[in-house]
């Protein structure tokens, strides 16, 4: 047990997704110690380089609000990658996505972006089956009901149930899908070697360092495999690179919805190797299902203090941002984007921080 004086600085700091995210920047600079942001360019397609130009833009955004831009969270992973070169309708796909994802790095680095979050869920990213449940309170949540995610039907296409729909017709869908059959958790855990072995050390370079996002929810969904969501796997991941370049977003709300994992254990397990934190809360409500509370231990079935004392005791230092927050105060928005609830998980956090470092 480490004393508050010697437990590291951690910075505070909030999501912005671009010029139409609902919540104003200069909004975000008034949250009491947020000085830093993470934002990323969504609207370049996977597969492409983020151009110099894009990235200075978007910087001179974030300065003209009073907030220096140091997370890119995502850089998405293009699915020739996840693939593997075999698996993908054209020979050097993955080899170009790669070199694109690289590119992404070198530039990002040098406009001084420091850390660099993406995700290696084939197909699709997170999801919710519910994007405002009613809470008791009147508030609203994202929640997950795996039987309701098993009832539908993807040769219809994605319907609106995904967060980030990445606009992919039914038959698109349906001959991506096709090309999955043959990736299982071990031939994607290789293509996952192939890819980090080839951009851990442009990252390195590139002073960037690398936070693979847990899968959320953290279970194979469509039978799609994937490997990034307990602790035998995190665990294979992060073996997969020792370059010090190589790490994780160390994610509350995922990595909480396992009825089976500890999340305080996984935050002093994985702490050293954690790059980026998220933090939420969420309650299960089944073994697969779950909804997303606030911030406080009281409400879900993650104690944030405990997970926060973990991080900082095993040498974590590095951005947390609060992850998704209710909907409150008749507020409207990006699910589970709103400012509010945000806001006030970000100062329940940053509270407990000034404690845990006094003591
Ligand atoms: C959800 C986020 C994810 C995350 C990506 C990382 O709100 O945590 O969209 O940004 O999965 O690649």
């Amino acid at each position: 047990m480490q004393s508050g004086r010697d437990r590291p600085s951690v910075e505070f700091t909030f999501r912005w997704f671009g010029p139409h995210d609902p919540v104003p920047l200069a909004h975000l600079a008034q949250v009491p110690g947020v000085r830093t942001v993470v934002t990323s360019l969504a609207d370049v397609p996977a597969g492409t380089a983020w151009s110099d130009e894009a990235i200075a833009e978007r910087r001179a955004l974030c300065a003209a609000a009073g907030l220096t831009w140091t997370v890119a969270e995502s850089v998405a992973v293009h699915e020739s990658i996840k693939l593997g070169a075999d698996a993908h309708a054209h020979p050097h796909a993955r080899d170009d996505a790669i070199e694109a994802f690289a590119l992404t790095l070198e530039r990002l680095g040098r406009a001084g972006v420091e850390i660099v979050c993406y995700n290696f869920m084939p197909v699709f990213d997170w999801m919710r089956t519910e994007f405002a449940r009613p809470l008791a309170d009147g508030s609203t949540t994202m929640a997950h009901v795996q039987h309701d995610l098993d009832a539908i039907d993807l040769t219809l296409g994605l319907p609106q149930l995904a967060a980030w729909p990445k606009g992919y017709t039914a038959h698109e869908l349906d001959e991506l899908l096709e090309r999955y059959a043959g990736v299982d958790e071990r031939r994607l855990l290789e293509h996952y070697r192939h890819f980090i072995a080839a951009v851990a050390p442009v990252a390195e370079r590139a002073g960037v360092r690398l936070a693979i996002h847990p899968d959320d929810p953290p279970w194979p969904i469509f039978g799609l495999p994937r490997i990034v969501n307990d602790e035998a796997s995190l665990a294979d991941i992060l073996a997969a690179s020792s370059s010090p370049a190589h790490g994780l977003t160390f994610c509350t709300g995922a990595l909480g919805a396992r009825g089976d994992t500890d999340v305080v254990a996984l935050a002093e397990r994985f702490a050293s190797r954690s790059h980026f934190v998220h933090a939420r809360n969420v309650r299960r409500t089944g073994e697969r299902d779950f909804y997303e509370a606030d911030h406080t231990p009281e409400a879900g079935d993650v104690n944030l203090v405990e997970v926060l004392r973990a991080l900082l005791d095993g040498g974590f230092s590095g951005p947390i941002r609060p992850d998704h927050g209710r909907m409150i105060w008749g507020e409207t928005g990006i699910p589970g984007y709103g400012l509010h609830d945000r806001a006030l998980g970000l100062m329940y956090l940053r509270g407990a921080y000034d404690t845990l470092r006094r003591a």
